[in-house]
């Protein structure tokens, strides 16, 4: 196991310098923010980002993410178009010596919470989401944003893709996402890159858009879809975690025997009632989910791919990108190292 953090880049407060400090970091987690979703990223850039990581010692060890554009997952005729480019970065990230790749196939938005700065017990600070306050929320009223989502929208465009949706099922979903591997793991599998998806958070529709990578039996049938190990997962325990229904550590177990978890991220979050959830710290007893269980299941398949902290909480005043501060997540990366050595 590599253990892995996530960086944004130049603009990040948490620097290259910081990370590096955190015992037990040696891989990095980023992506090329400045080329818009659906064009190829050019190998000059990815080569800069890369010398970067490694000048501070350390390694470039996933790209999170490779957008998939909305054309791509509504079906659309320039998809075609879009997958080629797709498969251009692809080759130029092996190129370049980068071998996972992570990315989503939300419709329209990546992860959702209705509060991003909720108030625990302990006075931190956390990403929250309950289910009354979501169903309250108008995603198109346009005065809706989260970090996580794209922020090209306009309240127009968004009220345009959410009309292309109307007509698109899950089903439908699913079809394209196939339409999709077929073309991209062929390149995968040729340059060696390990693509492995993300799933869906929270894993159920939102804002009446279809999600369909949210549970064990769907997992499945994404393996299938396209029967190759460069088909992979990046197993998200707090996106898959948040209902009672999704066993993390039969998960790892499962899809690691079959060779396909490329990438895991690692977070707990305390389910506060059915469909609602708060994002705590990572150790076992501040959520619901059994963190040694995981890490033990990993232990078992004998993962040495790249595991990251996900999101932390804001602790001691930092203030900064929700989810992404330093101290939270340097603790959560330093908390699975020691149940990791532990587990030895
Ligand atoms: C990440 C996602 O911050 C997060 O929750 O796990 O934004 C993730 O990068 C994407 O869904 C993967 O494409
Ligand atoms: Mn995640």
């Amino acid at each position: 196991m590599e253990m892995t953090f996530r960086w944004y880049g130049d603009s990040d407060p948490v620097t290259l310098d910081k990370i590096r400090q955190i015992p037990g970091v040696t891989g990095i987690v980023s992506a090329i923010y400045d080329i818009p979703v659906g064009e190829a990223w050019p190998m000059d850039k990815i080569l800069e980002l890369k010398k970067k990581i490694e000048d501070k010692g350390l390694n470039l060890s996933v790209i999170e993410s490779v957008p998939v554009h909305e054309d791509i997952k509504l079906g659309k005729p320039s998809r075609d178009r879009m997958i080629e480019n797709y498969c251009t970065t692809l080759r130029n990230l092996a190129a370049a010596g980068v071998n996972v790749v992570c990315y989503n196939f939300m419709p329209v938005f990546d992860w959702t919470r209705s509060e991003l700065d909720h108030e625990l017990a302990d006075g931190s600070n956390a990403l929250i989401y309950v289910k009354e306050q979501v169903d309250k929320m108008d995603p198109i009223s346009g005065e809706l944003a989260l970090p996580g989502w794209d922020s090209s929208y306009t309240k127009e465009s968004l009220k345009a893709v959410f009309d292309e949706y109307a007509n698109i099922t899950e089903e439908d979903l699913w079809n394209n996402l196939k339409y999709f591997l077929e073309r991209v793991i062929k390149v995968a599998e040729e340059v060696k890159v390990k693509m492995a998806i993300h799933p869906d958070d929270p894993p159920w529709p939102i804002f009446g858009l279809p999600r369909i990578i949210t549970s064990k039996e769907n997992l499945e049938r994404f393996c299938k879809l396209v029967d190759s190990p460069y088909n992979g997962i990046t197993l998200c325990s707090g996106s898959l975690g948040v209902t009672k229904e999704n066993d993390i550590p039969d998960m790892v177990r499962y899809f690691g025997k079959m060779g396909r978890i490329h990438f895991g991220h690692c977070r707990n979050i305390l389910i506060t009632e059915e469909g609602s959830f708060e994002e705590s710290a990572h150790l076992s007893s501040k959520g619901s989910l059994d963190m040694r269980e995981i890490m033990k299941a990993y232990k078992e398949i004998g993962f040495d791919g790249p595991i990251r902290p996900d999101h932390g909480r804001m602790i001691w005043g930092e203030t900064g990108k929700p989810g992404y501060g330093l101290y939270d997540r340097a603790l959560g990366a330093v908390y699975l190292n020691g149940l990791w050595e532990g587990l030895e």
